[in-house]
């Protein structure tokens, strides 16, 4: 057979397979196989030398022209195969994004947090403002401004992490008032105010006890402010936090910044007053101290107290949680397993 045949033949035979092609691989495999160096493309080539000058000039075209249209052919099918490609894999991996997503389960505030929140906003509804100090404190402001001296017995009361002779972790929030009864500028009008924060003793954990646990403490100063203000205040937030039908009773304490000092006891919200577990038989749940502010407290952060008075309390959220919720081991706010914080979700 002729060159010329051979090359209509070869052109004819390679572009029957390449039309009939159907995936890249094989595709490329008859690429090598008719363009590549052992191809019979080549070997008609090869075969130019032993033409006439004539014919060589023909012939070269023609496998040329038989070249350039199995390229365009095999560039042809190989876009069309990359497209089906493309679309085949679009399809496969199509996304209903109309479908609905796994639900997120959405966290809450701890249940600390919601109790010390509560009883912010009563108390910002009452025209208190919410301030908060440091948890490292300086004796002074801990101790000294709050009418406990050094070597004073009431110390040993609370034992304390020292950091330094003069440095400390608040046992109470108490000198956050300090500060800010020192800052004050009663021209402007009364304070009122209410410190949340953790506070810190020198305990060993154990069911009622934690190193670590939270207070709430509040302060009002003003001229002519009495017992009856601070009674008040008290049974509106008994109320709040425990419900309506609350009562309060106060019975005489002690505590070395406060003269008056009393302890406040709420009727028990469980049994409504005729004694159960909660309440341990008695039908009253102690859940406040306070007192008006002794006036050594008051001269100590440069007010007069012949011209002003006041009165504070103070709370444990913990505890208030524990009676609340019935929960039996302080530890377990500060663990943080999620099962125990989970019971506490307001919504979801
Ligand atoms: C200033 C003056 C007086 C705050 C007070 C208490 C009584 C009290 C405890 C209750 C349980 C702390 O959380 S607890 O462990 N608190 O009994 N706290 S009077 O008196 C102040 C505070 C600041 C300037």
């Amino acid at each position: 057979m002729d060159l010329k045949s051979k090359l209509a033949e070869l052109k004819q035979q390679a572009m029957k397979k390449i039309e009939e092609v159907n995936d890249l691989t094989a595709l490329n495999e008859l690429r090598v196989s008719y363009l590549g160096k052992k191809g019979p493309l080549t070997e008609v080539l090869r075969g130019m030398k032993d033409l006439s000058a004539e014919e060589r000039p023909k012939v070269g075209a023609l496998a040329n022209e038989v070249r350039d249209s199995i390229t365009a052919l095999i560039e042809a099918q190989k876009e069309r195969l990359e497209l089906e490609k493309i679309n085949q894999a679009l399809a496969d991996e199509a996304l209903d994004v109309t479908l609905p997503g796994n639900p997120v389960s959405i966290g809450e505030r701890h249940v600390l947090t919601q109790i010390i929140e509560e009883i912010e906003d009563l108390f910002i509804s009452m025209g208190y403002q919410i301030i908060e100090g440091p948890e490292v404190e300086q004796d002074q402001y801990n101790f000294e401004m709050m009418n406990l001296p050094k070597n004073h017995p009431a110390r040993d009361m609370q034992d304390t992490f020292y950091i330094t002779d003069e440095l400390l972790l608040r046992t109470h929030t108490s000198p956050v008032q300090a500060r800010t009864m020192e800052q004050h500028d009663f021209s402007k009008g009364p304070l009122k105010m209410l410190s949340p924060g953790r506070v810190y003793r020198r305990d060993s954990d154990d069911a009622t006890h934690s190193h670590q646990f939270h207070q709430v403490e509040g302060l009002v100063i003003d001229k002519h402010i009495t017992m009856a203000d601070l009674k008040g205040t008290l049974e509106v937030f008994a109320k709040k936090l425990f419900g309506e039908d609350r009562e309060i009773r106060l019975r005489p304490s002690y505590f070395p910044f406060t003269e008056p000092s009393v302890e406040v006891d709420v009727s028990c919200f469980k049994c409504n007053g005729q004694g159960c577990n909660v309440c341990k038989g008695t039908g009253w749940i102690e859940i406040l101290g306070s007192g008006v502010v002794h006036p050594n407290v008051l001269e100590m952060a440069g007010i007069d107290s012949t011209v002003y008075g006041g009165f504070a309390f103070g709370l444990g959220p913990d505890r208030v949680a524990m009676l609340k919720y019935g929960v039996d081991d302080i530890r377990h706010f500060y663990q943080n397993d999620v099962r125990f914080l989970n019971q506490f979700k307001v919504k979801g």
